[in-house]
């Protein structure tokens, strides 16, 4: 299977722990998210959105971050980390899309805002910050009820839900997520960090964060 990715990019870093956690073998493409690779045409033949990642796997081009952790548990028989069980795949699934739908958009603000722009030598725009912390807080507290409940998000273990969920805040000290009135998602995002297929895809060398 072919990987396309930048590692520094949320949905590349998910897509790469997701695969380093249930030792998916696969060959990464690497392309480069500021030059604009995912615009270029070639690549746009894999994926018409122009965003990455992208998996190749024979005649299958599959887009979206967390359909590629789908296809990638499916095909290695990692039923430990996206099981079977009806309700615990609806479980996960609903976590899936509810990271891609809304987590990753309220997070992505303060990657953009606190992050990018900075290292870019942009104005952070505080307007924008202000206009998105109701959202972020309404779906904190989803999850932090969700956590004070189970140790994982999707139960008593770690599953693929917890690599999408983690993934939008991959960067929180330097997104500057506001976290602190929620100590169940700040005892588990250490948790995550703490998982080797975490520390393996760390972006911060190659952001030159560290
Ligand atoms: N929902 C998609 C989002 C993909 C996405 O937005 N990727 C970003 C990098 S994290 C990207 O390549 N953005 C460039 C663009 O959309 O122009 C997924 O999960 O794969």
């Amino acid at each position: 299977m072919k990987l396309y990715i930048d590692p520094i990019t949320v949905n590349c870093r998910k897509v790469l722990a997701g695969f380093h956690l249930m030792g998916t073998q696969y060959e990464p493409v690497q392309l480069g998210y500021f030059a604009g690779d995912m615009k270029k045409p070639e690549y746009l033949a894999i994926n018409p959105n122009g965003s990455l990642p992208a998996l190749v796997d024979g005649d299958l081009k599959l887009w979206e971050s967390n359909a590629i952790l789908q296809y990638a548990a499916d095909k290695g028989g990692r039923s430990d980390l996206y099981p079977a069980d009806l309700k615990v795949r609806a479980d996960i699934n609903r976590w899936l899309l509810w990271e891609a739908n809304q987590w990753f958009p309220a997070c992505y603000v303060y990657l953009v805002e606190n992050l990018v722009k900075p290292v870019m030598q942009q104005q952070t725009d505080q307007a924008a910050l202000a206009a998105n912390d109701p959202r972020f807080h309404l779906l904190a507290g989803i999850l932090d009820d969700r956590l004070g409940t189970s140790p994982w998000v999707a139960g008593q273990n770690v599953t693929i839900a917890d690599i999408a969920v983690a993934s939008p805040m991959h960067l929180h000290p330097y997104q500057k997520l506001p976290l602190e009135n929620y100590p169940n998602i700040r005892t588990w995002i250490a948790k995550v960090e703490a998982l080797p297929c975490w520390v393996a895809t760390d972006p911060r060398p190659a952001l030159g964060l560290t």
